[in-house]
């Protein structure tokens, strides 16, 4: 089935379940499920929780922080009368990494992968005129076949087992986006699938709209509307083709006077006369093509300009905040950016959602990252999780390339087969969009490059490597993006560089750590790609990082990852105000801005 996004209308009703639910670590199998948590001895901490957010930094102990493994959560819930007759859906928007759900002791819902939505009916399982119970048993264990993959150490001493992960950003879990429950009528829409091309002044819109529930004839309206939900044009087919004249074009941020711009497919179904359904689909009409030395929208070669990113922030980890992700949006467009990349995992649909009406582009990447030891089981999930993110954000104008990995161990020869795998499964999903890997390896040991369409790498001149040698900067970075220009015949852009930096330390000369070095430390990026534009294949630049974050405890790390343009409380260091220059200027001089 489809995983439309729930949304009220004249034929469905909504109901969040967000709020404070019951909570409790489980350690050794310590809770009785059975029994549910209203008995739950007194602890140091409260056995409450809120929803959506990551558990890890809510309650005071290191236990309950580094904890992983399952947690147990629980609310009560009663539904309106007014549902009686409808179809029930249950649904969340993420859960970290896997839940498995119960509603009034039934066993619904299982689903793996954090970072993707997943839902079920729950329609006969619902006490109309008593309360619910729901549970959900979530667990962060990572191994070696899930996305991304982690592994188990045993401590000295008392045995405890601990989670080690490949990757930088603290391993948040809970249930870290809203969770919705939202009815349907008997007969639905189930699924909408649009795709656009643009000729001349022209957009061509197709699209296919799928049905679920009882297979009666039905009477059928789509209808294209425009920003201002005013009707354009309309069929009675449920798929189809649409042209639209004098098409307001998807324009990414500064390359139009208009960007963002977003129709809607509003689709109706009809029992005579009378409205069973309708759901209205937002879409942006734009046509991406590349070749071996350019990326385009709507036939105009685009230079990226922005960020590699988490979802991270104080207390709530990866839990979905609106005040955060709109200071973010805002953030990002004073700094004149049009892009970043979902590093290193979907992000939340309504920060989607941000990008579409922004004209943000997104490098939309899966939780692989770091993947090594490639195995069946691993694969399998990697490929589940490429269905699922296609399944959930193939509407969206603003995902502009799909990143399949993030550093994968592609020196090793078994990643070739894998990847060749793992691509082809995405083009069998898509092909309007191009394939990427953001890259830690050297093109001359990498295995994966002839499987993608444009080629990232993340490169860490002056600070991993020559830490603190800046001149070696614009050598290193010529040299690496040449040598995948030239084995592949790609396109390529940098997905990440960037220097650790504390706010507040300033020293002269530079020197690690300082605001003085990133800001040095960027001037000589940016040369570095200045020089490479004039190749005519460099195709664009993102910063590793939006923000500070917080990582595994690391001997190198203090308080966190600290390569942020801005702190991980969303403001500027130094270095925002030179990136904010030079984005301007690039949008200046590129776009026309
Ligand atoms: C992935 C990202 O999640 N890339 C890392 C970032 C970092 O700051 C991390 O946060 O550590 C860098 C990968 C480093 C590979 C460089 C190899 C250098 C060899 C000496």
């Amino acid at each position: 089935g489809g995983i439309l996004y729930p949304r009220l209308s004249k034929t469905r009703d909504l109901l969040s379940l967000d709020g404070i639910w019951r909570f409790s670590l489980v350690i050794n199998g310590s809770v009785d499920y059975s029994g549910g948590l209203s008995n739950l001895p007194e602890d140091k901490d409260l056995h409450l929780m809120p929803v959506p957010s990551s558990f890890n930094d809510i309650p005071t102990t290191t236990t309950a922080r580094d904890h992983y493994g399952p947690v147990y959560y629980e609310r009560i819930f009663e539904i309106p009368s007014s549902w009686k007759g409808k179809r029930i859906w249950l649904r969340f928007g993420s859960v970290c990494y896997s839940a498995q759900v119960y509603l009034n002791d039934e066993a619904i819902l299982s689903h793996e992968i954090g970072h993707l939505p997943f839902q079920t009916e729950v329609t006969q399982y619902i006490e109309d005129d008593q309360e619910n119970n729901m549970r959900v048993i979530v667990d962060t264990t990572l191994t070696n076949t899930t996305i991304p993959q982690g592994s188990a150490t045993v401590l000295p001493g008392n045995g405890r087992v601990i989670q080690s992960v490949p990757f930088d950003f603290f391993n948040y879990g809970g249930i870290d986006r809203p969770v919705i429950l939202y009815t349907t009528p008997l007969i639905y829409i189930d699924d909408i699938t649009i795709t656009t091309r643009v000729k001349g002044t022209t957009g061509i819109v197709q699209y296919t709209v799928d049905l679920g529930g009882t297979k009666n004839k039905v009477g059928t309206r789509v209808t294209v509307l425009d920003k201002d939900k005013k009707a354009i044009i309309s069929s009675d087919s449920l798929n189809g083709q649409i042209e639209i004249t004098d098409a307001n074009l998807w324009w990414p941020f500064l390359m139009h006077n208009d960007t963002g711009y977003l129709y809607s497919l509003k689709v109706e179904l009809f029992d005579g006369k009378q409205l069973l359904d309708t759901y209205t689909q937002s879409f942006g009409i734009r046509e991406l093509v590349w070749n071996s030395t350019s990326f385009t929208i709507n036939g105009k070669p685009v230079y990226f300009r922005g960020f590699g990113r988490h979802e991270d922030s104080d207390i709530r980890g990866k839990g979905l905040d609106l005040p955060l992700i709109l200071r973010d949006h805002n953030l990002i467009r004073w700094i004149g950016a049009n892009s970043y990349r979902t590093s290193h995992y979907p992000y939340a649909e309504e920060i989607m959602d941000l990008a579409d009406s922004l004209g943000i582009m997104i490098v939309d990447e899966v939780p692989a990252v770091a993947l090594s030891n490639f195995n069946d089981g691993l694969l399998g999930n990697h490929l589940k999780a490429l269905t699922e993110i296609y399944n959930r954000d193939k509407n969206r104008p603003s995902v502009v390339i799909w990143s399949i990995a993030n550093e994968p161990s592609s020196q090793e020869a078994s990643s070739k087969d894998y990847f060749r795998q793992v691509a082809n499964h995405m083009r069998s999903l898509d092909t309007t969009r191009p394939l990427t890997i953001a890259h830690a390896q050297q093109p001359d040991v990498d295995h994966t490059g002839e499987f993608l369409d444009i080629l990232c790498f993340n490169i860490y001149t002056a600070w991993y490597e020559y830490p603190g040698e800046v001149d070696a900067i614009i050598p290193e970075v010529q040299r690496r993006a040449k040598a995948w220009h030239t084995k592949h015949n790609k396109p390529v852009m940098v997905t990440e560089y960037g220097a650790d930096t504390l706010a507040g330390l300033h020293t002269l000369p530079e020197f690690v750590w300082s605001e003085e070095y990133q800001v040095k430390f960027m001037a000589q990026y940016f040369d570095a790609y200045d020089k490479l534009r004039a190749e005519g294949w460099f195709i664009g630049e993102m910063i590793w990082n939006f923000a500070d974050f917080s990582t595994p405890p690391k001997y190198f790390r203090v308080d966190g990852n600290k390569k942020g343009i801005f702190t991980r409380q969303r403001q500027p260091k130094n270095s925002a105000h030179l990136l904010r220059r030079r984005y301007w200027y690039l949008a200046y001089l590129l776009d026309g801005a």
